[in-house]
């Protein structure tokens, strides 16, 4: 059995890890914890991940606790031996657009997310306008990416699961209009009828 370590609230970087673990038909429970407000839930992760964020999973099959929901991703495609191919040019691909993501997609989306839900009057325009060419460009990116392919890298993986929640919420977080970026919004419809 795994374990999930929730947000109580979701949102997108919990979204994916739920996302791959349908995908993956394995069961689990989740233990959700209100990460605005529950110190003494959130202290006790730190047993878990140092970090003390969620997701987290852990798999009683192996004792194995994963933090940082990429390698999460990682851990169930290897579990499974799915959406991630064992070896070669396609796995280095995908590893690619996972790092990328952790390093800047996510890592801008995750800024706003919190800034524009949470406290928006802390936002600067100073930030709003980096935040957003940032966004641009990483958009400018995939549609590249996605031109000529019906994935990020061919066939679905776990790129594509790991994109997915930040995109449907790029319109209203990112000012991005998906029309300028029609590659895109078709990958979003193609993967929203696979997964959900
Ligand atoms: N890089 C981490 C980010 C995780 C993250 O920021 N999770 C949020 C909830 S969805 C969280 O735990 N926030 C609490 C905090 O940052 O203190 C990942 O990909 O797992």
């Amino acid at each position: 059995m795994i374990t999930l370590y929730t947000n109580k609230s979701g949102g997108p970087i919990v979204e994916k890890v739920i996302l791959m673990l349908n995908e993956t038909r394995l069961e689990y429970i989740s233990v959700e914890i209100d990460m605005s407000s529950d110190i003494e839930g959130i202290n006790n992760l730190s047993s878990l991940n140092p970090n003390k964020t969620v997701p987290i999973i852990k798999d009683d099959d192996t004792g194995v606790v994963v933090y940082e929901s990429n390698a999460i991703l990682i851990y169930l495609a290897e579990k499974e031996n799915m959406l991630l191919p064992v070896s070669g040019a396609n796995r280095i691909n995908i590893l690619n657009w996972l790092m990328f993501e952790s390093a800047n997609f996510g890592a801008v989306m995750g800024e706003l997310y919190y800034y524009l839900l949470k406290s928006p009057s802390e936002l600067s325009n100073h930030h709003i306008k980096r935040y957003e060419e940032k966004m641009s460009s990483y958009c400018l990116m995939l549609e590249n990416q996605l031109t000529g392919r019906e994935y990020l890298c061919d066939e679905f993986s776990i790129a594509d699961i790991t994109y997915y929640p930040w995109t449907v919420i790029l319109e209203d977080l990112a000012n991005i209009d998906l029309n300028n970026y029609l590659q895109l919004k078709e990958w979003i419809e193609r993967v929203k009828t696979r997964v959900e």
